[in-house]
């Protein structure tokens, strides 16, 4: 791999023969990987530029756990104003993650709390280990979500387990957070990383294309209205089945040349 150290509390690395992976590393061990202005504008700045080699990002935390959230040590006194930007920027920062030029997919370890989570849930794959737990502790410190976890978060779980979360402080451990819909996957504790660079991989194989209407459209589809949703499914059908790596990818498989679907 080679490392691009991008701001001291972030680390970006490329990963595969063609540094296809952009592996990216929150790496504030001694504060948990809390998010403070820093980090989330440099969190943004690598997705904006990452080179046009790029197909796949995994997104991982150094130390114990993988993020404890905001930064409450900014937490300072900011006016209504003020904290409507700072808002603003978290979700100006997870956007360009979840509506960025590449899948991301995040390894999960330790806390996966407020923020933390909020940055998980913009990501496309979340792969978690053994020692993973989620939790929203913005209830207990008198504040909200505010990086676009209300927004997210109950597409991966539902309202009600997010409302339950911040109104009781409960703690989804692991196994329990699978089930719920936090990560699809679960994996001995340790092995996140490993897993999702190899999910990466794959990814990374995929038709740019596809890649792209799993991001853009799909997510797009599924707000629609029934009626809607089936017409741009049709059109984004239209638009990927048209590519020539599309053609390709299919005579390939009808040639006998291609991968056959089977059972892991
Ligand atoms: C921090 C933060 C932080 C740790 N901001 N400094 N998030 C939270 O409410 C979670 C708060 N953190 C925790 O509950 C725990 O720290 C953890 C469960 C994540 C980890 O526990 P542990 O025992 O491994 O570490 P620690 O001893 O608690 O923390 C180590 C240091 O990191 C310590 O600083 P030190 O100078 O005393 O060594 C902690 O103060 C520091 N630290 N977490 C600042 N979050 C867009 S809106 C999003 C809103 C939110 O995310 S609110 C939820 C905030």
């Amino acid at each position: 791999m080679t490392l691009t150290s991008h701001s001291k509390d972030i680390e970006l690395e490329f990963s595969g023969a063609q540094h296809e992976i952009a592996v990216i590393r929150l790496s504030r061990p001694a504060k948990r990987n809390a998010l403070n202005d820093k980090l989330i504008l440099s969190l943004r700045n690598v997705f904006e530029n990452l080179p046009s080699s790029v197909r796949a990002a995994v997104v991982h935390g150094e130390g114990k756990h993988f993020c404890a959230g905001l930064d409450l040590g900014e937490l300072q006194e900011r006016d209504a104003g003020q904290g409507m930007h700072h808002s603003r920027m978290w979700h100006a920062a997870l956007e360009c993650v979840q509506h960025g030029p590449v899948p991301v997919i995040a390894a999960l370890h330790g806390a996966v709390v407020g923020g933390g989570l909020e940055l998980a849930s913009a990501c496309h794959i979340r792969v978690a280990d053994e020692s993973t737990f989620y939790a929203l502790p913005e209830g207990s410190r008198g504040i909200f979500v505010g990086g676009g976890g209300s927004v997210r978060i109950p597409k991966l779980v539902g309202v009600a387990r997010m409302t339950d979360m911040m109104l009781t402080g409960r703690v989804y451990d692991a196994q329990d957070g699978e089930r719920a819909g936090f990560a699809q996957y679960l994996v001995p504790e340790g092995q996140a990383l490993a897993k999702a660079l190899e999910l990466a991989t794959r990814v990374a194989q995929n038709a740019p294309l596809t890649n792209y209407a799993l991001m853009h459209a799909l997510p797009r589809i599924a707000e629609q209205p029934a009626d809607q949703g089936f017409f741009t499914e049709s059109l984004m059908a239209a638009i990927a089945q048209s590519a020539p790596e599309a053609k390709q990818r299919v005579q390939a498989f009808l040639a006998g040349k291609a991968s056959k679907v089977t059972k892991s």
